[in-house]
Order: structure tokens, then sequence, then C-alpha cells
């Protein structure tokens, strides 16, 4: 089954948004199956944002993710990465849509209150990193395919 790798980032603990956000995946019908509440070591956080290690903002946003603390999870379910990047919206929450949790709660780039894994293998890559096999629960909800 597909997973996905999410992380509340320091904007969105302090923002109180936790819940919310929680309540979102959970109410479209994915499955948590990874969850902890952690301060980000810089190695962690440089290792999460390596592709970005040329961007002039790579400072910048690992001394932000590393700033204070983060809810990291990972969900499951049937087409969930593209998914929650539909439900995270664009990078730039002023042209996030509303509807998305950037388009509802964000106004700043650089404080974007949330993470998503924008492909499989980006995925499967970011849960490796941040989860060790064992943190991950191996479960199926009761079965109520029909009410989603
Ligand atoms: P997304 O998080 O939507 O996948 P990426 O992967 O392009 O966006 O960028 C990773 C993170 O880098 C973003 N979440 C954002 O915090 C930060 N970022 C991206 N572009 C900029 C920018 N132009 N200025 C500052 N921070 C940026």
């Amino acid at each position: 089954m597909e997973r996905t790798f999410i992380a509340i980032k320091p904007d969105g603990v302090q923002r109180k948004l936790t819940g919310e956000i929680i309540r979102r995946f959970e109410t479209k019908g994915f499955t948590l199956v990874g969850l902890k509440f952690l301060k980000v070591s810089r190695e962690l956080a440089e290792a999460h944002y390596d592709v970005h290690k040329e961007r002039p903002f790579f400072a910048g946003l690992v001394d932000f993710i590393t700033s204070g603390p983060v809810v990291a999870m990972v969900w499951e379910g049937e087409g969930v990465v593209a998914a929650a990047r539909k439900m995270i919206g664009a990078t730039n929450p002023l042209t996030a849509e509303p509807g998305t949790i950037r388009g509802d709660f964000g106004v700043n780039i650089g404080r974007n209150i949330i993470h998503g894994s924008d492909a499989i293998e980006t995925a499967q890559r970011e849960i490796a990193l941040w989860f060790k096999d064992e943190e991950l629960v191996n479960w199926q909800p009761h079965s109520m395919a029909w009410l989603h």
C-alpha cells in the first residue's frame, strides 16, 4: 500500500494546527501508520533537504526546521502521495488554493506549515530517513470501504 511522509513544521506546531491537520488526513480516509513529535537535529534536517543544498534558502530552511518541535507522520492509502500534495496546496501559501492547508492557514513561503513528499520514491526515502521500521505500525482499519 502506498505511503507518504508528512511533517508539520515548527510554525504549524506553534500555530496549534496539529489537530486540524491530522483531522484532515483522518477524515479524508487515509490511515496513520507512524507518528512522532521531535526536535529535529541539523544532521536530519540537512539530509531531509539534501536536494535543496545548492539553493539560496537552504541554510534558512535548515535553521527553521530545527528551531522548534515538528510532528512527523506516515500516512497510508491508495494515491496518498499525490492526494496529500493536493490537500497541502502550492509551495507559496499566498497562491495556494483556499481549501488547502497552506491556502487556509499560511501567507509566507518560508513558513508554509507543512511538508509532504513530492513523489512515491521521495516518500520512500523520507520515511526511511525519519522512521525506523519498528516505529511504523502495520494495521488495517476495519473494513468500512463503503464509507469513503
Ligand atoms: P514543497 O514543500 O511545496 O515541496 P519545495 O520542495 O520546492 O516545496 O521546497 C521545499 C521547502 O523550501 C518549502 N516547503 C519551503 O519551505 C522552502 N522554499 C521553497 N522555495 C522557497 C523560496 N523561494 N524561499 C524560501 N523558502 C522556499
